[in-house]
């Protein structure tokens, strides 16, 4: 098994220094690709020094903001092409801990999809006030109940673990949503095309380092084109 860890990045100098350490405390055997939007605040160059020291650490720097969902894309494709067979999303700002990376690679073993979920007995949210809770919680209610409430409880996370035959079944590269849309959109598809899926509990930690990229665009995306999802499969 050659586990990949795609984490997208946009100015995350404070944190992904921390990151790569950890997943590599973990196991050394993992390998890590950062997709970096030219952050202004030279977090290639610092991924890029480490990456000359350390096997298994990669980085690919594209030109512009593209949006989280083309960053994973593109990380997807890469891995793909070398021959990686099982891929996990990761939040660069260590809302993420890779120590349930353990957890996960013992359930891909016999699942197609690993979903980190704050939504499932023993899940949570540490550090985001009473407003952005409720503003999840609304989001993952909403979207459960446009699709007709699937079997999964964290539609919007980004903490995820999926098989190349999970990636084959959704045919990614079909997918053009760009937020939190993607994170929906990738999950309802696996489900639909009968991949097999868990949810384990994770504790989410809200950054402390750098800004947040979430903005009313990402969020209007998702609340309004998921009808479009929804229209497409029914
Ligand atoms: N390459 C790339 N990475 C991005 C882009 N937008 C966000 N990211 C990264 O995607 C991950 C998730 O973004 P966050 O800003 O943490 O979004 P969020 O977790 O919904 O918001 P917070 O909880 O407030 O942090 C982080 O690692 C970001 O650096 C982008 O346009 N390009
Ligand atoms: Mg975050």
């Amino acid at each position: 098994m050659k586990v990949l860890i795609i984490i997208p990045t946009y100015n995350e100098v404070e944190n992904i220094q921390i990151l790569i350490k950890s997943i590599l405390n973990v196991s050394k055997d993992l390998s890590i690709l950062v997709i970096d939007d030219n952050s202004p605040d030279n977090t290639y160059q610092t991924v890029k020094n480490i990456s000359e020291m350390t096997s298994n650490v990669y980085v690919i720097k594209r030109n512009s903001k593209q949006g989280l969902a083309s960053a994973y894309l593109c990380g997807f494709n890469w891995g793909i092409q070398k021959g990686y067979d099982i891929f996990c999303e990761m939040d660069a700002d260590l809302s993420h801990n890779p120590e349930y990376l353990k957890e996960m690679i013992e359930k891909i073993k016999t699942y197609d999809v690993v979903i980190g979920s704050r939504n499932v007995k023993g899940g949570k949210t540490k550090g985001w006030s009473l407003f952005r809770n409720v503003i999840s919680k609304f989001g993952s209610l909403y979207s459960r109940f446009i699709l007709g409430f699937p079997p999964i409880y964290d539609l919007t996370g980004g903490y995820n673990m999926w098989t190349i035959n999970a990636l084959n079944k959704i045919n990614i590269n079909s997918i053009n949503a760009k937020g939190y849309l993607f994170q929906i959109e990738m999950k309802y598809k696996a489900f639909k095309n009968g991949c097999k899926i868990i949810e384990i509990p994770i504790t989410f930690i809200d950054r402390k380092y750098g800004k947040s990229k979430m903005d009313l665009n990402i969020f209007m995306e998702a609340f309004i084109k998921i009808w479009k999802l929804r229209k497409n499969f029914n």
